[in-house]
C-alpha cells in the first residue's frame, strides 16, 4: 500500500503529470481513501518540493510542474473528498487584487495550499473588494490570501481590507498578503495578519493561522 503512495509522492516531485492520474485511480481501486492519498502521497511530495524550492534546489518552472501534477490528482480526489466529508486543514479564499492581472505566483500559492491539505477557493485575478466580501460570506473561509505584483495595485490590498472591515467581516478571517513588491512591513501597515515571500511559506503561514 505504501509503495503506491511513495510512487504518488515521487510523481509529484518529478512533475510526472502523465502517470499521476493512473496512480491515483490505482490507489483508489486498492481501497486507499482519498484522504490517505492526499495526506500520505500528495502532501509529502509537495512538502519536499517546498523544502527544495526554499533551499534553491528547485525553481519556479519545476515547482509549477509539480503543482500541475498534483492538480491532476486533486481533480480526481476533490469530489471524493467532499463526498466523504474528509476533514481538511481549513479553507482559504485566494485572489489577485483589483487592477492586477498577474496570477502565476497566486496560482502557485493556491496549489501549495492544496498540497498542505487546505480547500482553496480561487477567485482569480483582478478581483474587486466586493467579490472578496461576497466570497467570505458564502464560503466562510479561515484565511483570505491576496496577491499583488504591481506597486500600483498593492494599495488595492489595503483598500480591500478596509472594505472587509466596513462589511463587518475582518474579525472572521486571518488575512495574508504576498507578491513580489509586498513586504512584511507593508503587510503590517495595511492591517494584514501576515506576509509570506513564497508559496511554501504561504502554506506554513496558513497552517499557523489555523493552529496546525
Ligand atoms: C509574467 C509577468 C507578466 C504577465 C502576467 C501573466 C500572468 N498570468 O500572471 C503579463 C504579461 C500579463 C504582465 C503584465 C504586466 N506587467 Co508584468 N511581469 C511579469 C513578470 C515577468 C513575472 C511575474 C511572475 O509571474 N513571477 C513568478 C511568480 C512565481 O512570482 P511571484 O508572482 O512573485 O509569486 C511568488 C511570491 O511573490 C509569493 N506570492 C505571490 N502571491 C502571493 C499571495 C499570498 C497571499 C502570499 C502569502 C504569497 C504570494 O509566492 C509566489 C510563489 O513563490 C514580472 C517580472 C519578474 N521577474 O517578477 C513582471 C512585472 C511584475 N510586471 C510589471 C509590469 C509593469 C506589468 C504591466 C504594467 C506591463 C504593461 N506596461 O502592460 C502589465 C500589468 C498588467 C496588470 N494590470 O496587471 C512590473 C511591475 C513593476 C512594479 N513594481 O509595479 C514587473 C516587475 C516587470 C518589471 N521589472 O518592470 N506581466
Amino acid at each position: 500500500m505504501s509503495e503506491i503512495l511513495d510512487k504518488i509522492s515521487k510523481a509529484v516531485i518529478e512533475g510526472d503529470a502523465d502517470s499521476i492520474g493512473m496512480l491515483t485511480e490505482l490507489a483508489l481501486s486498492k481501497g486507499l481513501t482519498p484522504k490517505d492519498i492526499l495526506d500520505k502521497g500528495l502532501m509529502p511530495g509537495m512538502d519536499y518540493v517546498g523544502v527544495e524550492f526554499r533551499k534553491g534546489n528547485m525553481f519556479v518552472p519545476e515547482v509549477l510542474l509539480s503543482a500541475r501534477t498534483m492538480q491532476v490528482s486533486m481533480d480526481i480526489l476533490r469530489p471524493l473528498l467532499t463526498e466523504t466529508g474528509a476533514e481538511m486543514a481549513g479553507k482559504v479564499v485566494l485572489g489577485t487584487v483589483q487592477g492586477d492581472l498577474h496570477d502565476i505566483g497566486k496560482n502557485l500559492v493556491g496549489m501549495m495550499l492544496e498540497g498542505a491539505g487546505f480547500e482553496v477557493v480561487d477567485l482569480g485575478k483582478d478581483v474587486p473588494p466586493q467579490t472578496f466580501v461576497e466570497a467570505i460570506r458564502k464560503e466562510q473561509p479561515d484565511v483570505v490570501g491576496m496577491s499583488a505584483l504591481l506597486t500600483t495595485t498593492m494599495r488595492a490590498m489595503g483598500h480591500t481590507i478596509k472594505v472587509l472591515e466596513e462589511a463587518g467581516l475582518r474579525e472572521r478571517v486571518k488575512i495574508m498578503v504576498g507578491g513580489a513588491p509586498v513586504t512584511s512591513d507593508f503587510a503590517q501597515q495595511i492591517g494584514a495578519d501576515g506576509y509570506a515571500s513564497n508559496a511554501p511559506a504561504a502554506a506554513d503561514l496558513a497552517k499557523k493561522f489555523v493552529g496546525k
